[in-house]
């Protein structure tokens, strides 16, 4: 392991680990640690900012004063997810310009979940129910992360996308209370994105690269298995009350565990949306740069007046 402090330094790491307190910006410790945090945090920042996508596409569409103020409020909070997210990455030593520039040019991830097409308004209740849903049980654990500005970070975005899947999941309601075409587009949306959501807790534990390493650090509370059966217990009790199927025949309650069975999604899909080969990246990662090139004016101005000590004229 290399590391970023001497050995003695990181006894004292070591020791904050093991009584699962939390490792702040100024303690010592291990380089692979601080790499692995800078990767997790700036792929969720990404996430986070790529995410207002699918849905800010809507906005100009909503269909009353009331949904296009909701999915405004809720697309506001995803940029401000990703500003907490870049500024606690930023606490571990890298500068968010550098971590924007990597994003534009594929040298670093945001969630699969994001690569897939949002083609009907059902779509924004859906993605608020299941994206937000699978979001939240993902990270309500991480507001108990070892480094403590990230969980700090946490706690504040989980009580956000706590009000997003609830926006979502009204708007189906209202939907499945609407007429038979509604109803269809409900379901029609729901069986697109319901492997996808599965498929945000990561590989099975059985193939995740990073989790035994980010468990014994405390970065990661629960894999990525034991997070994705917490998602399907959950919702498909919402599903039932919604009226809506889940699109898996191998669904079925176990009363001897206590946990649905499910299948799996298609792990392969998964790699390749991964890699670069979704429905979106293209489109996704283009319009991230186009945006990132359309603001250098204001970050040239804004550069310039804290130059001048932050007056003007
Ligand atoms: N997509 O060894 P593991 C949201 C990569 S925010 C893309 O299991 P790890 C809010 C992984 O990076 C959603 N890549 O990795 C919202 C690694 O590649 P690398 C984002 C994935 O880190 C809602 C490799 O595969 N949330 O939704 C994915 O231990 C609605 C091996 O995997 C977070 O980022 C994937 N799904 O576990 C916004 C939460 N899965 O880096 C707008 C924080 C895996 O070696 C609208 N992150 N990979 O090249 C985490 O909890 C973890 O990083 C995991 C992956 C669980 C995502």
């Amino acid at each position: 392991m290399t590391t970023t402090a001497p050995t003695g330094e990181l006894d004292s790491f070591e020791r904050t680990i093991a009584a699962d307190q939390r490792i702040e910006p100024r303690d010592a410790m291990p380089e692979d640690y601080r790499r692995t945090l800078v990767r997790q945090i700036a792929q969720h920042a990404h996430s986070e900012i790529i995410g207002m996508q699918p849905e800010g596409a809507w906005l100009t569409s909503a269909p009353s004063l009331r949904r296009k103020a909701v999915l405004t409020a809720k697309v506001q909070d995803e940029a401000g997810h990703g500003i907490y997210l870049y500024s606690a990455c930023e606490t571990l030593g890298v500068d968010r310009a550098d971590l924007t520039q990597m994003l534009v040019d594929g040298r670093q991830k945001y969630s699969s979940i994001f690569n897939y097409p949002a083609s009907s308004y059902a779509d924004v209740g859906t993605i608020g129910w299941l994206v937000d849903g699978a979001a939240i049980c993902n990270q309500v654990p991480l507001c108990r992360t070892s480094y403590g500005p990230y969980a700090r970070a946490m706690i504040r975005v989980c009580k956000e996308e706590s009000f997003h899947q609830r926006q979502g999941y009204e708007l189906l309601q209202t939907m499945m209370r609407g007429t038979d075409e509604q109803r269809a587009m409900v379901q029609e949306s729901v069986d697109r994105w319901w492997w996808p959501s599965l498929m945000m807790f990561g590989p099975p534990d059985a193939e995740s690269a990073h989790t035994a390493r980010s468990m014994a650090w405390g970065i990661k509370r629960h894999t990525n298995d034991e997070l994705r059966q917490k998602f399907v217990d959950m919702t498909v009790p919402q599903a039932d009350a919604l009226g809506v199927t889940l699109p898996d025949r191998s669904l079925a309650w176990d009363s001897a565990t206590g946990h649905y069975r499910f299948g799996q999604p298609d792990w392969d899909e998964l790699a390749r949306v991964i890699k670069g080969d979704g429905p979106c990246n293209a489109e996704r990662v283009a319009r991230r740069r186009a945006a990132h090139e359309d603001g250098a004016w204001v970050r040239e101005a804004a550069a310039a007046f804290a130059a001048r000590g932050g007056r003007v004229g």
